[in-house]
């Protein structure tokens, strides 16, 4: 079974995530770090500790992380993921603790524990996985695997259209910390990449059916999971069903459409390097999993997670 860590800054995405992680046989969960990200520190470490208690998961250790970025101040979150960071589902409050180390060190230790097995996930800004690597280097080359939810390789419309900031390629995460994701990024551990361009996908909806199927499960993490489907779905009457991750309101307003094509014209194409912009550093080593002809992304989302979940 491939042995994993979180890194995290729910957010209802990451909610999810750590629901399927947990849930999945393929992969055993070793620890959750949180990160500030789409919230301060004290809410995503808080949904990390609701997460792994709603799953009655409490063995599953969960550490505070770095509470800022590297060099830069924590930016607002433009996105909702409403009052509560989990779509309004509004968990209890949980009864246990962070553990007592640091996310940083955690990971450190987990890694050294574990030489050459490890896969690091990280969902949020990398700014942990930054401070592990520069406070106990030696353990770079003992990583397994980093799985980034990090970077838009400017492959498709979703990869520009959701993308923060003011270039196509700051997603969220790395648009939070930037410092951290280059120092991860050229360390030298091997990084898979998982940009916008897949990770967000307007055609990607929750039908009424399957909806249906997430209510009437007797699994309370189901019934979790299609309320913060729905609650993305109210924020977009025009949406069928729900829409997850939450596109619609990532898009640009109507008045930047016509910047939104120019922008789109003088994205790469096929063949140029989709990495470009975003690190100057060793482009074989990153590696993206937009270029994946014949697949179907909503199949393979809903095949994936409907086992696990219902
Ligand atoms: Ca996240």
């Amino acid at each position: 079974m491939k042995k994993i860590l979180i890194d995290t800054d729910p957010g209802m995405d990451d909610t999810l995530a750590i629901i399927l992680a947990i849930k999945s046989r393929a992969v055993q969960l070793l620890g959750i770090s949180s990160v500030a990200g789409n919230y301060p520190i004290e809410v995503t470490t808080r949904n990390a500790l609701k997460t792994v208690e709603l799953l009655k998961r409490t063995d599953i250790p969960v550490a505070r992380g770095m509470q800022k970025p590297l060099a830069r101040p924590l930016a607002k979150d433009p996105f909702s993921h409403g009052s509560d960071g989990q779509a309004e589902t509004h968990l209890p409050e949980p009864t246990t603790k962070p553990s007592g180390k640091h996310g940083v060190d955690q990971i450190i230790d987990m890694v050294r524990a574990n030489p050459g097995e490890v896969t690091v996930i990280t969902l949020g800004p990398l700014t942990n996985l930054a401070m592990a690597f520069m406070k106990e280097p030696d353990i770079v080359p003992l990583v397994k695997e980093v799985v980034a939810i990090a970077g838009s390789f400017g492959l498709n419309k979703y990869a520009f259209a959701n993308a923060t900031g003011d270039t196509p390629q700051s997603e969220w995460n790395v648009f939070v910390d930037p410092e951290a994701a280059r120092l991860v990024f050229e360390s030298g551990v091997p990084v898979r990449a998982v940009g916008l361009d897949v990770a967000t996908h307007f055609d990607i909806n929750f039908t009424e059916e399957q909806l249906a199927t997430l209510k009437a499960s007797a699994r309370p993490e189901a019934n979790i999971v299609e309320k913060m489907v729905r609650d993305q779905g109210r924020a977009d009457p025009g949406a069928d069903g729900g829409r997850f991750p939450p596109p619609s309101r990532l898009g640009p307003p109507a008045r930047d459409r016509g910047r939104l094509e120019r922008r789109l014209s003088a994205l790469p194409r096929p063949g140029d390097d989709p990495g470009a912009g975003v690190s100057d550093g060793p482009r074989d080593r990153r590696k993206d999993l937009c270029r994946r002809p014949g697949q179907d992304p909503r199949r393979l989302s809903w095949q994936a997670g409907r086992g696990l979940v219902v």
